[in-house]
């Protein structure tokens, strides 16, 4: 061990919960000897003095890493942080959570495709539409008899998927399903949620309206002659750095896949029960969403190992998947919890579901959240036990990551992919569910300290939640935030977090895996932003706030 006076402090630069465990990391490239620290109320009384305790090992971000806890200062106010000289400011409170919770949800609406966004909405980030999608070719890839290539077919409205401008279902299946189940689950809380958006002020809550706004958009991307669904709606390439109403490529839907029909028929049978609930508002639309979850199913019990690839010529996300047990999974399970019907009881099968940490890619705990959650109603059917027990098991490896990680953090090893802050995010996701099932505190806990580290202890410093914090993205690969000549990005977007791939050859100032990380619009592989990494993002941090409220 030696004495240093090069290290970081790594706090959550939102800020701290009342009654909930507040640490801070002290990180260095040495194994540092104890320094000395105090924290400062906004009088500039010290409330808490002592030395760093024995800093671990961190191998993700070759560092090592000490964790001082200060759960017991518990007044609401602004501290400092003095550790030999070096200073954070901090915020602890009762509602440090609520700008940020409508935030992550206003994301969704400022990249809506084919919406102007109003100054009344969207303040200095209003900007004219783009992408009416009222005139998309059937690519070659997507050709069938009735819908020869050329055809033109209509499929407005959706989310950009990301940084880029196009619309892929396999990852609006995983986000919408997130929205909605952020509803299901917080149903009341949700219905007095406000995010000013155009649609505020009519009779569905604006969490419902959004959701509605990629719902419609995913619905047009069905073929009504087969049930099919095409896998995106995109560009033959990813556009230049231009705002919406620049673009003038013309756009295609591409091939159907099995993925993109099972994403569909998961979401819009899940939609389906959710609208079922709004029949004057929202006349028929939960039974044609039903009617649409049924046909895409049946595809792709017709066409099941129509694996994505891009076709030849089409050189945009591809978001491809060689193995859909875990979307057949989650879509019969959707389907069965909003019809109860007999043959998609018969396809469930609970052994075959992956209980890992969802993704785009991997959505079989999508089916066992849905299932846990509307256990009641299936119980004669299904063998719950086996649901949760499935559940609980991956909650607990979670919870004893955070409790036994040298950052008190629950990332670790495998954890950082390209999107690794979505993997982040779902951990927490995943720690509320089982919460919810077992009323375990313990997991209500880790998850509160998880939300830590995507605010900004971690490897790189960095609130990873544009606007929100001392540090936070202000390049993120996103082209409306660099095309609209204004300095500050959107807000409330996670970008995708360190990752050491670096697959943009872009230049890293550390490989660590925790902190290979660039605020560079080069930088895709770390700094993009998703529809499917905000959503768990909104899904929490919402949860978090309402648990904090009650
Ligand atoms: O599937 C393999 C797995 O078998 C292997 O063990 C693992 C080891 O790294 O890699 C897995 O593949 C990864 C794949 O995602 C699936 O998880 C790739 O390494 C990884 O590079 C790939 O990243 C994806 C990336 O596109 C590149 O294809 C991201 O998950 C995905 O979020 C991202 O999505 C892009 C869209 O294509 C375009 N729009 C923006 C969006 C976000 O950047
Ligand atoms: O902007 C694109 C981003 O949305 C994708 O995630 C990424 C990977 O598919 O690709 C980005 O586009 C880059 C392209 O792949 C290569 N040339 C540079 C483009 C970004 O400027």
């Amino acid at each position: 061990q030696q004495e240093t006076t090069n290290f970081f402090i790594r706090y959550n630069q939102v800020g701290y919960l009342t009654g909930r465990d507040k640490t801070i990391n002290i990180t260095s490239t040495v194994n540092f000897l104890p320094l000395d620290y105090n924290i400062k109320n906004s009088s500039g009384v010290i409330v808490k003095t002592g030395t760093t305790p024995n800093p671990r090992f961190w191998g993700d971000a070759q560092e090592y890493a000490s964790i001082i806890n200060f759960s017991e200062i518990d007044t609401e106010g602004s501290y400092t942080v003095d550790v030999e000289g070096k200073i954070a400011r901090f915020y602890i409170g009762s509602s440090v959570y609520e700008d940020l919770s409508i935030a992550a949800l206003k994301y969704y609406y400022y990249n809506r495709a084919s919406a102007a966004i109003t100054a009344q909405h969207g303040g200095i980030w209003s900007r004219s539409s783009g992408l009416p999608d009222t005139q998309v070719r059937v690519h070659s890839s997507a050709a069938s008899s009735l819908r020869p290539t050329g055809t033109i077919i209509s499929a407005p409205k959706g989310w950009f998927d990301a940084g880029d401008y196009n619309k892929y279902i396999v990852n609006s299946g995983i986000s919408t399903y997130t929205l909605l189940a952020a509803f299901e689950h917080y149903t009341s809380y949700y219905q007095s949620k406000e995010l000013n958006i155009p649609e505020s002020g009519n009779n569905l809550p604006d969490i419902l309206d959004e959701i509605i706004w990629n719902l419609d958009w995913m619905l047009a991307m069905q073929d009504p002659n087969d049930g099919g669904v095409y896998h995106k709606l995109t560009g033959l390439n990813f556009a230049g750095r231009i705002m919406p109403n620049r673009y003038t490529a013309t756009r295609y839907v591409v091939k159907k896949s099995t993925s993109a029909a099972l994403n569909f028929a998961a979401v819009a049978a899940q939609a389906s029960r959710v609208f079922a609930n709004y029949e004057s508002e929202k006349p028929g639309y939960s039974i044609a969403l039903k009617d649409a979850a049924k046909g895409a199913y049946n595809w792709a019990k017709a066409n099941p190992t129509v694996y994505f690839t891009n076709p030849s010529g089409v050189l945009t996300g591809e978001y491809g998947d060689g193995n859909v047990t875990d979307e057949f999974q989650w879509a019969a399970s959707e389907l069965f919890i909003t019809t109860g019907e007999a043959q998609y009881k018969s396809d469930i099968n609970l052994n075959a579901i992956n209980n890992g940490v969802p993704s785009w890619q991997s959505v079989g705990s999508l089916a066992l959240f849905s299932m846990n959650f509307h256990s009641s109603s299936i119980s004669n059917d299904v063998d719950i036990n086996t649901a949760k027990s499935k559940l609980l098991a991956t909650a607990n490896i979670i919870r004893t990551k955070v409790n036994n990680s040298p950052m008190a953090i629950g990332m670790s090893g495998s954890d950082y992919v390209w999107g690794s802050n979505g993997v982040a995010a779902n951990q927490m996701l995943y720690l509320l569910r089982a919460y919810e099932i077992s009323s375990d505190e313990t997991y209500l806990k880790a998850a509160y300290k998880g939300m830590d580290y995507l605010l900004g202890r971690n490897g790189t410093g960095f609130s990873f939640v544009s606007g929100f914090g001392d540090k936070t993205p202000i390049n993120p690969h996103h082209r409306i935030s660099f095309a609209d000549g204004i300095s500050t990005p959107v807000p409330g977007m996670l970008v995708g977090g360190p990752q050491p791939g670096q697959q943009d050859k872009c230049s890293y100032s550390s490989n660590a895996s925790a902190k290979s990380f660039s605020d560079t619009w080069c930088s895709y592989s770390t700094n993009e932003v998703t529809i499917n990494w905000n959503a768990p993002l909104a899904y929490v941090i919402n949860a978090l706030q309402m648990y904090q409220n009650q």
